[in-house]
Formats: C-alpha cells, sequence, structure tokens
C-alpha cells in the first residue's frame, strides 16, 4: 500500500469516492497500533491471558467486583496513556470526504473521537464512563474514597464500568442507527475486528444481503472474508491512509 492505486481492487476507489454512504465498523485491531492489546490475538490477545467468564460478564462482577473493577482500572490507564493512530485518523478525514459516513465501533478507548471522528456509534459501551450496577445510570461524578468498586452516590450500589458484558444488550439507539447504516450504504468496511461477536459481526452480512460494496481491513483472514468480500489484507494504520488519499 504505497500510496498506489495499484494494490486495490479493481473499481473500489471509484466505487468509495462516488459513495453517498460509506458505513464503516471497527474492531480492536485499529488501536493495537496505538498499544491497546486486541482480545483474541493468539500471543498479545487479552483472551490469551484472562478468562473473558471471569472479567467480562455480570455474573463475574456478582462474583468478584473488585477484581472486575481493578482489570478495568488496569486496562482504562493503558488506554488513557496512548494516542490514536494513522488508521483513526484516515477514518476522521474519510468523513470529511464522503457525503454520509457512518463510523461504528466496538471498542470502548475513545480513539476514534480523539482522532477527530465527529460522530462514532460506540456498540459497546466506554470505558471511561461508569454506571450503577443496580440502577443501570450514568454516574458522572462519585466519590473516590477508596473503596473498590466505589459506589453509586444515588443509591449506594455497586459502580462498574459503562461497556458491554457477554449476555448483555447492546446500547438500543446506537445499534439500530447502525443497523440502518448496514442496510442503506453503498460501501461497508469491516476494519480490524475478528467478526466473532454478535450482533456487531452479522453487520457486514447485511450490507452485503443489500449488495454493498464490503471490504475487509485486516492482516489476518476472518470468517467475513467470502468472493464478494474485498480483501484489503494488512494493518490499518497503512491500508487507510492509503485508501483515503
Ligand atoms: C488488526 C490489526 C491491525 C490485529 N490492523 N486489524 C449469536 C450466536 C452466538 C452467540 C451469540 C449470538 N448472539 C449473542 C451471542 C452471545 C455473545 C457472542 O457473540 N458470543 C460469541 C463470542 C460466540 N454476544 C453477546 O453476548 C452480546 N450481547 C447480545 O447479543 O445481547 C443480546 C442477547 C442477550 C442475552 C442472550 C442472547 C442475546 C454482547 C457482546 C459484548 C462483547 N463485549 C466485549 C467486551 C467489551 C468491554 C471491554 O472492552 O471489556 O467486547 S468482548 C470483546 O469482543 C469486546 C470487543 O468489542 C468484541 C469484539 O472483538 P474485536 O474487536 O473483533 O477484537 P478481536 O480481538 O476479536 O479481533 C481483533 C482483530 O483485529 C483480529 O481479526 C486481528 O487479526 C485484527 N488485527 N492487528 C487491523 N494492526
Amino acid at each position: 500500500y504505497q500510496q498506489s492505486e495499484m494494490a486495490f481492487p479493481v473499481g473500489l476507489l471509484e466505487t468509495l469516492r462516488g459513495a453517498r454512504h460509506v458505513a464503516v465498523l471497527t474492531g480492536a485491531g485499529i488501536s493495537a497500533e496505538s498499544g491497546v492489546p486486541t482480545f483474541r490475538d493468539v500471543m498479545t490477545g487479552l483472551w490469551a491471558q484472562y478468562d473473558p467468564q471471569e472479567l467480562a460478564t455480570p455474573q463475574a462482577f456478582m462474583k468478584n467486583p473488585k477484581l472486575v473493577w481493578e482489570w478495568y482500572d488496569w486496562r482504562r490507564k493503558l488506554v488513557s496513556q496512548v494516542a490514536p493512530n494513522a488508521g483513526h485518523y484516515a477514518l476522521a478525514e474519510m468523513e470529511r470526504h464522503v457525503p454520509l459516513l457512518t463510523l461504528i465501533t466496538q471498542n470502548v478507548d475513545s480513539l476514534h473521537q480523539q482522532a477527530g471522528s465527529t460522530r462514532v456509534l460506540e456498540l459497546h459501551g466506554n470505558i471511561h464512563r461508569v454506571k450503577c450496577f443496580k440502577e443501570d445510570t450514568v454516574i458522572e461524578q462519585w466519590e473516590k474514597n477508596g473503596e473498590v468498586p466505589p459506589r453509586c452516590p444515588n443509591c449506594g450500589g455497586m459502580l462498574r464500568p459503562d461497556v458491554v458484558w457477554f449476555g448483555e444488550s447492546l446500547p438500543e439507539q446506537p445499534f439500530n442507527e447502525a443497523a440502518l447504516a448496514a442496510l442503506h450504504c453503498d460501501v461497508f468496511l469491516s476494519i480490524g475486528t475478528s467478526g466473532l461477536v454478535e450482533p456487531a459481526a452479522s453487520l457486514p452480512l447485511v450490507a452485503l444481503r443489500r449488495n454493498a460494496r464490503v471490504v475487509l481491513v485486516n492482516p489476518e483472514e476472518t470468517p467475513l472474508l467470502r468472493e464478494d468480500v474485498d480483501f484489503l489484507r494488512g494493518p490499518a494504520g497503512a491500508v487507510l491512509p492509503a485508501l483515503v488519499h
């Protein structure tokens, strides 16, 4: 991807330039080059080291709230110390060139917003926010008195990160908007996601059924890869700038 049009599948750049509505779905892979670990990469992914059932379910939080809170605290600090990479910036720039761009992310790290994307549909929440485990309300301010996990100032219930754990529903409004974008886009880019977690994994399939051009950006093959999907093999930080410039 040496900024040369030759590297792309026939007609892809023309289709992108002529598109009225581009939908983009991102996953942990787009933040990998910023230094955020993915979940399922064999050596470096979080799930290679940690058990999702013990950390990313409501049952895990009920069983061991301190462990879960501290794990998220570690990850929150980690993402606070990193910066967006060329892939995030390329998508922010794409928003300025396409009449309508719907950016859908499974990431909780805010790096798209930091790169300048103005409208981001967060399907799995945001690690920087907390909510009450009992009442499900987002809490802006709470007392940091050393209690782990901290307590809800309204009801005294435990606070938890405002992310979507396994078995929980996705936030309705961003998910509905994402599903509409999949139905109506001309081009759908799936970037840096293994495509294993539902319902996000089904979004590009919806776009395919509606005859959108679907493009996979990933250094590895994923289950989404099939004959009618364009595969741009490589790291997002290299592929996306070449696609946008
Ligand atoms: C690069 C790169 C580079 C590397 N450049 N790329 C239907 C069938 C089967 C199961 C289910 C189903 N419907 C629902 C389920 C259950 C479950 C599910 O999908 N399970 C499957 C795993 C089997 N889904 C749910 O529970 C969801 N809720 C739901 O469906 O509610 C309705 C319902 C309720 C009750 C019962 C039934 C239905 C919720 C899912 C929540 C997922 N939560 C997590 C944690 C979020 C908080 C946190 O951050 O801790 O979300 S899990 C984790 O996976 C995280 C991610 O957002 C998500 C997706 O991962 P992602 O982003 O794809 O990362 P990886 O690591 O998997 O892949 C990285 C990719 O990047 C790889 O391909 C690399 O090659 C690539 N890469 N470097 C580009 N430089």
